[in-house]
Formats: structure tokens, sequence, C-alpha cells
């Protein structure tokens, strides 16, 4: 026996399209799930979407023999630019497979430490930036935060420098990427003949892919020119020099270039939100800021880190993972059943309906997370406090095999910085009464929060 999901009145035709915030699409349905419940259902122009937000009925989903990803609303416009990429790839392509194989190595904690040194340098830039320009310069937290992810993931994934903290605007790709996304965005909340229609918006969509495929195929045919390229080992070499061992194929140019656009992308917008709600949350609770900074004076001290450092800043990583609970920067994930069944004892899922997963609201869910959902409390993450958390109540990182492959890259290099950060500066806000505004472009971000660092007079 099945009961109805939730559902507010729509219009006809357009459904529930007047129920979206098209300015800020995740907060509006943040709202609706805390008058609708964890779980309802939207009709948008015509396609049946159901929001779920507990983590009894989330755990359900995350059973991968029942359910997959799905690629559709925004990601079905980003494959637009970056085609079968690992995150715009069905599952069922053959080339999810080979590059998951081929990668995965790459990516995983032995990989990621083989990118310390160069993670370490953009790390340095930015904070040498900040010390240069002294205590009085006022510091835009998400465009640095932006510029130290974006050099990063390309200087480790491809040794390619964008030295985005030597020049006053962003590489073009930045600004091609932003509009692109937002784009792929908006056509979720339009017909499709309505995107037809817009032939400016459609130009410029069209002229922002080719930019992004430009810099891909230049840096792709660079390193077919370059002759030390046997010896790097970089992901760009992995990817041109790599066979599958089960197919004993290597990549096409054509999902090279694919995976470059989808790891620029995939790689520092979420990386930089993640570390700028750190730092905005540090800045607001003084007592996690100065704990936080025993623990980088007691593991570190004075000196420059060290890759073994890094397993030990287990309460700056426990700031992280806090920070990615309140906001998750990339805030939901998309399913499809395999077959039409039902969850929650109670609720028919279609073969055909896209299931949302709202993670800002999974980790709200007050039976995992108590009380005071809102409240800032690293301790959360405490290996004690981890041990008692149900299944699939905390997932910024997505679901089994489709989970982010990034994970220990993006935890390596925000520990490292959240680091090197708290060692040489006192921070402080630009303006104490800052109250935070969540900005969305597919990623969270907090808008406008400005700070000064000073260098520390004492240690290092
Ligand atoms: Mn990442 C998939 C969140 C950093 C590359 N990433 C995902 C998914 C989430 C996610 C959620 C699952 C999406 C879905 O189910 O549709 N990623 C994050 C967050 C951070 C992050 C919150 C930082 C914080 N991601 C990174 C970094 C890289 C990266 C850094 C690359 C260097 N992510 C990916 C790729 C996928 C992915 C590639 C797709 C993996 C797959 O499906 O095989």
């Amino acid at each position: 026996l099945t009961v109805p999901i939730p559902q507010p009145k729509g219009d006809p035709l357009i459904g529930n399209l007047r129920a979206l915030d098209s300015a800020a699409p995740i907060q509006g349905f943040m709202r609706l799930a805390r008058t609708l419940g964890p779980i309802y259902r939207l009709d948008v122009l015509g396609t049946p979407v159901i929001i779920v937000s507990s983590q009894e009925l989330v755990d359900e989903l995350c059973d991968e023999s029942r359910f997959d990803k799905r690629v559709a609303g925004a990601l079905k416009y980003i494959r637009d630019f970056a085609g079968d990429g690992l995150f715009t790839a069905k599952t069922d392509e053959p080339n999810w497979a080979a590059a998951h194989r081929l990668l995965m190595p790459a990516f995983g904690p032995i990989g990621v430490r083989g990118m310390f040194d160069r993670m370490h340098e953009i790390a340095d830039q930015m904070l040498l930036r900040w010390e240069r320009f002294g205590p009085d310069s006022v510091i835009e937290v998400s465009e640095d935060m932006t510029r130290v992810t974006l050099d990063t993931i390309a200087l480790c994934a491809f040794d390619y420098r964008f030295n985005s903290f030597y020049q006053r605007d962003m590489h073009p790709f930045v600004g091609a990427m932003v509009s692109a996304l937002a784009e792929a965005d908006a056509r979720t909340r339009r017909p499709e003949f309505a995107s037809k229609l817009l032939l400016r918006t459609r130009r410029s969509y069209e002229s922002d892919q080719a930019l992004m495929r430009r810099v891909a195929d230049q840096l792709i045919d660079e390193r077919k020119r370059d002759p030390d390229a046997p010896q790097k080992n970089d992901l760009l070499g992995l990817m041109l020099q790599g066979r599958d061992a089960v197919t004993g194929q290597g990549l096409s140019d054509e999902n090279i270039r694919h995976q470059l656009i989808t790891f620029l992308i995939a790689g520092h917008e979420t990386t930089s939100g993640m570390l700028s709600f750190a730092t905005y949350f540090l800045l607001k609770h003084p007592q996690v800021l100065e704990q936080a900074r025993a623990e980088v004076d007691a593991v570190i001290g004075t000196g420059p880190p060290r890759i073994e450092h890094l397993a030990k800043l287990r309460y700056i990583e426990q700031v992280l993972m806090e920070a990615l609970r309140i906001w998750p920067t990339a805030p939901a994930f998309q399913l499809r059943a395999h077959r039409d069944t039902v969850i929650g004892g109670r609720y028919a899922i279609g073969r055909r309906d896209t299931v949302v997963v709202l993670t800002p609201m999974l980790h709200r869910d007050p039976r995992v997370w108590g009380n005071d959902v809102e409240a800032f409390r690293p301790e959360r993450f405490a290996p004690e406090a981890l041990a008692q958390l149900p299944p699939n109540a905390w997932k910024p990182f997505g679901n089994g095999q489709r989970a982010c492959i990034g994970r220990p890259f993006a935890m390596q290099e925000a520990i490292l910085l959240v680091a090197m950060m708290l060692q040489r500066f006192d921070l402080v806000e630009e303006d104490p009464s800052y109250q935070l505004q969540v900005t969305e472009t597919l990623t969270l971000k907090p808008r406008g929060f400005r700070i000064r660092a000073k260098r520390r007079s004492s240690p290092s």
C-alpha cells in the first residue's frame, strides 16, 4: 500500500515551475522541504522530480542494487561540454568504467600524496600575496579560494599554470565555465523551444563551450609535442599513455578533452566553496579557530608543513567536514530506480522518476544531528561521534561507485591550506556584522565574505 507523495499545487503545462527559485534553486528546495517534509514531488515542465532529505529514506536510495546515478537536469546540459567525462557519463557508458579504472589509483590516497609539493607551492603563492599586501588589504575570500583551487587542480592534473595570483583577472576559462554552468542550470527551468529562441544566450553558450574546448585541446596538443612528456606522470600523462587493464585500450583524445574540462569544473568550485565556508565558520567561532590553531602549532610548529603532518590534523579535517555538513557545496545528486519500487514502505518511485537527494536538508535531519542542526560544532565528527552516526547521514561527496573521485585530493588540498593559513596569519572579518548569504552557481559559496590577514607575530 502506498500513499501519495506531497506536492504543491501547480499550473497547467508548466506544473510546479513557479515554485522554483531561479536565483537560488537549492535554497528554494530547502524551504519547500521545511514545509512539505522529507519527501515531496514537483513537476518541472512535465518531468516528475522527487526530492528526498531524511537519513531514513536516503539510506534506501544509497542501495546501488536498487538505484543508480541519473544524468538529468543540469547534468544533461553539462554533457554539452563535459560529454562522457566521469562526472556526466552514464554508468553504463563504456567510457565511464574505463576512465574510472584508469584514474582511480591516481586519485587515491597514495596518488594524491605525490601531489603534495604542488599543492603546497600554490597555497604558498596565495599566502605570500596576503603577506605582501599587508594587514590593511581586504581579501574577498571566495575569489582567492577560487584562484587557489583552480591553480592547484591545473598544476597537479596537467602541469599547467593559470598563475591566477599574478594577474588581476581570472583566466578566461573561468568566466566561460561559470556562464556555461549558469546556462546549463537555467535550461532546467526553461522549455526547450525557449532556449532555442534566446539567440544571444545561445550564441554566448556556444562560444563559452568553444573556449573551454580550445583550452583543453591546447593542453593536449602541447603535451603531445612536449619532449619531456614521457616523464610527466600527472593525470594528463596517465590518460595519454595509460591502457585500461580490462579492454587494453587507451582513452580517445575526445574523451581526454572531456575529462580535462570535467576536472577543471568539478575540481575547483566545490573545493573553493568548502574552503570559503570553513573560513567563514572559523571566524564566527573563535574557540574553534583557537583549537584548530593549537593543533597546527602542535603538529607542524613553525617550519614548513610536510605530508606526514596532514593525517595528524584531525581537528581541521573535522572543521571541513562540519562546514560540508551545513553547506555541502555540491548540494544535490540525482538517482533513478532500476525498476519501479517503493521507499519508506509507502512511497512509490517509478523507473522514469528523477530522485534528488537534497544534501543540505539531509544534513539537517534532526533525528541524526539533534535539535541544534544549524550550530557549527566540529565535535560532531570526532572519531567516537562519527562511529555513532547511522549510515548515509553525511553525503557531501555523493554515493557509491559514482561518488566523488576527487575527495582525497580536495581534503588534502584543503587541510594543507587551512593549516598554512592559521600557522601564518591572524584573521579578522572586514565587517563583523557580516550575515551569511549563500550564492548559487550550481555550487554554493558565501557571498561577499571579506577578511583581513595579519602576519602572526610569534611563531613561524
Ligand atoms: Mn567531486 C563527483 C562533490 C571535489 C571530481 N563530486 C562528485 C559528486 C559530488 C561531488 C557530490 C557526485 C555527483 C553526482 O552524483 O552526480 N567534489 C565534491 C565536493 C568536492 C569535490 C563537495 C570538494 C569539496 N571533485 C572534487 C575534485 C575533483 C572532483 C577536487 C577532481 C580533482 N567529482 C569529481 C568527478 C566526479 C565527482 C570526476 C564524478 C565521479 C564519477 O561519477 O565517476
